[in-house]
């Protein structure tokens, strides 16, 4: 079996699907080199690359060049087998796939719309994100120097008001399905499967978002984010309007 010789993960801090890759690799115990990015320069720097997209996560393992988080598993799943991401049962690996690309397609979009506008509404926070994280500058430069990426990344990712606002309003019941899953057993076992930690990624970077967290701390699919993703560097204290919560606050029982 051929073994990596040398990994080099490329991630924009706070990604949540860069935190997807760096969980499996963690997971595999493959020993791996961390390459930050800021926002919006990373596609072109991933370009330059030549990697096969220009997002992150993107991982060079050996001579392969890997982008996304999906992609990423399956290729850590040939080359170190133990411990599994997918199952080897054929039923059971596509219901852990339909989930996980149910966590790339539908979840992993509107959370990171609300962190963008929530960034948009309050810079101060970013710092708190890239804690750990080595730009090439100094991080008080980075963040100074931010608002036309904060502002460059809400508007490439549509992160606008009205869209953000919808997202809130929807996120009640993708909890719900989350919840659905751990009770099935497709989610929450151990060690996490693909699905539990692409989907645990989003609820737990949605965790540091003080607005969101009371809505998912004291139900499975926090818990869930909790024990997959245990460290998610970041904190955004409340900012959003309170009526744009109401959906959540009843989903989470206060005011229902
Ligand atoms: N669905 C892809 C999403 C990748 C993605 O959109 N990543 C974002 C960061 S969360 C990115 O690279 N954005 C580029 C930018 O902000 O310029 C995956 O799971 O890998």
């Amino acid at each position: 079996m051929a073994q990596p010789t040398e990994a080099t993960l490329y991630v924009i801090p706070g990604s949540h699907p860069a935190m997807v890759a760096r969980r499996m690799l963690e997971l595999k115990g493959i020993p791996y080199k961390r390459v930050d990015l800021m926002p919006v320069i990373s596609r072109g720097a991933l370009r330059a690359l030549r990697f096969p997209s220009n997002t992150v996560p993107s991982l060079k393992i050996g001579e392969r060049k890997l982008t996304g988080s999906r992609e990423i598993g399956r290729e850590l799943d040939r080359i170190r087998p133990e411990p599994p991401l997918y199952p080897t049962d054929p039923d059971q690996r596509a219901a852990v796939e339909d989930a996980e690309r149910w966590g790339d397609e539908v979840l992993q979009a509107p959370v990171r719309r609300i962190l963008w506008n929530v960034l948009k509404r309050d810079r101060a926070p970013l710092r708190s994100y890239a804690e750990g994280a080595k730009l090439g500058v100094p991080i008080g430069l980075a963040i100074r120097t931010a608002a036309p990426i904060v502002a460059g990344a809400a508007r490439m990712n549509a992160a606008d008001d009205e869209t953000v606002r919808a997202d809130l309003a929807a996120l009640p019941g993708q909890l719900q399905r989350v919840d659905d899953w751990i009770a099935e057993g497709v989610l929450g076992g151990d060690p996490p499967n693909a699905a539990d930690l692409q989907i645990a990624a989003s609820l737990r970077l949605a965790m540091t978002v003080d607005d969101l967290r009371p809505a998912l701390e004291d139900r499975p699919a926090g818990e869930l984010a909790l024990r997959a993703v245990p460290d998610f560097p970041g904190h955004a204290p409340p900012v959003l309007p309170p009526a744009w919560l109401e959906p959540l606050r009843a989903a989470d029982g206060v005011g229902a």
